[in-house]
């Protein structure tokens, strides 16, 4: 076979720009198309590109001769030149092509995976406790017609205090352990972490106006610790703001919140008199509850043998001055509202007794009390689930 060298240095013809008609183009490209083809890895081409077409490369090489030529070699020259580059340039392409889906082929027979072999564990996370309760309790709500309210956590003087019948001097304000922040605030009025949802109920009432039908779940912090308070926890408060509503309905809804809630038809409850600033009457819920393998076990009437009542949360009717403050007028608009803690009733629904590991972050805790977030959205289901 024919070696034909085709780098400048050793065809002194191609360097110099002499003689072009002399050179065999037709023998560089069968050369150069060939050596393409035999190259057998990335880096050979690569090296092959570099020697044919690279900045001293000797196809650039024969393409700076036409610069010396005179306009006849250069009509008769110049196609061929540039025809022998396009040609190595699609051959470097498709080598290139084809080495890759070589090495793939070979990727995919030589490496295999046993499908069989158990799966490393992924690491998954848990649905917290308190996010399962106030996700099933939007969910109730939802199906009667609640919506969900959010405002600030920080808040002022004015919309947790004042606006919920709880001026400067009033007593009741003693009964919440107020986190203030310092008195030389910017905005001039008093900043606290709120105490309760309220004042997100008064906001969605002077901006909304009535009829309202809400929740308001979040965080609510007061400076208080042991074994049943926690400084930050979790409340929801539900309010209904319409013509000529009444005692009746604020029962009504309340019993069916707790029968979807503890997925029981015989929850019973007991209305009780009570007094909150906000609300006039004001009335404290009970569910009756009984003691089984020592847990307590909600159902039947309190009054029943072997049954007590167990606190469940406070309500009562919207106080006038609270519904004038939120921009309603009292003579229009009546409304129901009521508030309990998240955290005791995921502790009542679920068998915990402690409050505080709910804040502490546990892994083993929450690997154990967490629910998958791949179950359905709540364990209740909402309301008319159990029918
Ligand atoms: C409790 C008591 C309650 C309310 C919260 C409320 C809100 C507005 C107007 C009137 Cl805007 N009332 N909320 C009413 C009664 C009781 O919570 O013991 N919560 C844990």
């Amino acid at each position: 076979m024919r070696f034909v060298s085709i780098t400048p240095n050793e065809r002194p013809e191609i360097k110099s720009g002499r003689a072009n008609n002399q050179v065999d183009y037709a023998a560089i490209e069968q050369e150069a198309l060939s050596r393409i083809e035999g190259a057998g890895d990335p880096e050979a081409l690569e090296g092959l590109r570099v020697e044919f077409l690279g900045k001293q490369g000797s196809i650039s090489g024969l393409l700076k001769t036409l610069g010396k030529m005179t306009p006849e070699e250069r009509q008769q020259t110049g196609p061929k030149i540039h025809g022998l580059r396009e040609m190595v340039t699609g051959a470097l392409a498709s080598r290139k092509t084809a080495l890759e889906a070589a090495a793939l082929e070979l990727r995919l027979a030589s490496e295999t995976i046993d499908l069989s072999l158990p799966a490393p564990d992924v690491p998954t996370g848990s649905v917290h406790p308190v996010s399962q309760v106030m996700d099933e309790l939007a969910e109730i709500f939802a199906d009667l017609g609640f919506a969900v309210a959010s405002g600030p956590e920080i808040e002022d003087d004015w919309h947790n205090f004042t606006a919920l019948n709880m001026p400067e001097s009033h007593p009741a304000r003693a009964m919440h352990d107020t986190f203030y922040f310092p008195d030389d605030a910017p905005n001039g009025g008093r900043m606290l972490l709120r105490t309760h949802t309220s004042p997100v109920q008064v906001r969605t009432m002077l901006a909304q106006g009535a009829p309202l039908r809400i929740i308001a779940p979040g965080r609510v912090y007061r400076s208080d610790s042991d074994a049943t308070h926690t400084p930050m926890f979790h409340q929801v408060e539900g309010l209904v703001i319409d013509r000529d509503i009444h005692l009746g309905h604020l029962k009504w809804t309340l019993e069916t919140f707790l029968k979807a809630f503890f997925e029981r038809e015989d929850i019973v409850l007991r209305l009780r008199p009570s007094y909150f600033p906000f609300t006039e009457p004001s009335v404290e819920v009970d569910v009756g509850f009984a003691v089984e393998k020592g847990r307590r076990v909600l159902g039947g009437s309190g009054d029943d043998p072997g049954h007590a009542w167990m606190e469940m949360l406070g309500s009562g009717m919207v106080n006038r001055r609270v519904l004038e403050m939120s921009g309603l007028d009292p003579d229009e608009w009546q409304g129901f509202a009521f508030g309990v803690g998240v955290d005791r009733l995921a502790m009542l629904k679920y068998g915990m007794d402690d409050l505080r590991p709910f804040f502490d972050g546990d892994l083993r805790w929450l690997r154990h009390y967490g629910f998958s977030s791949f179950d359905q959205p709540t364990l209740s289901g909402g309301v008319g689930a159990r029918a």
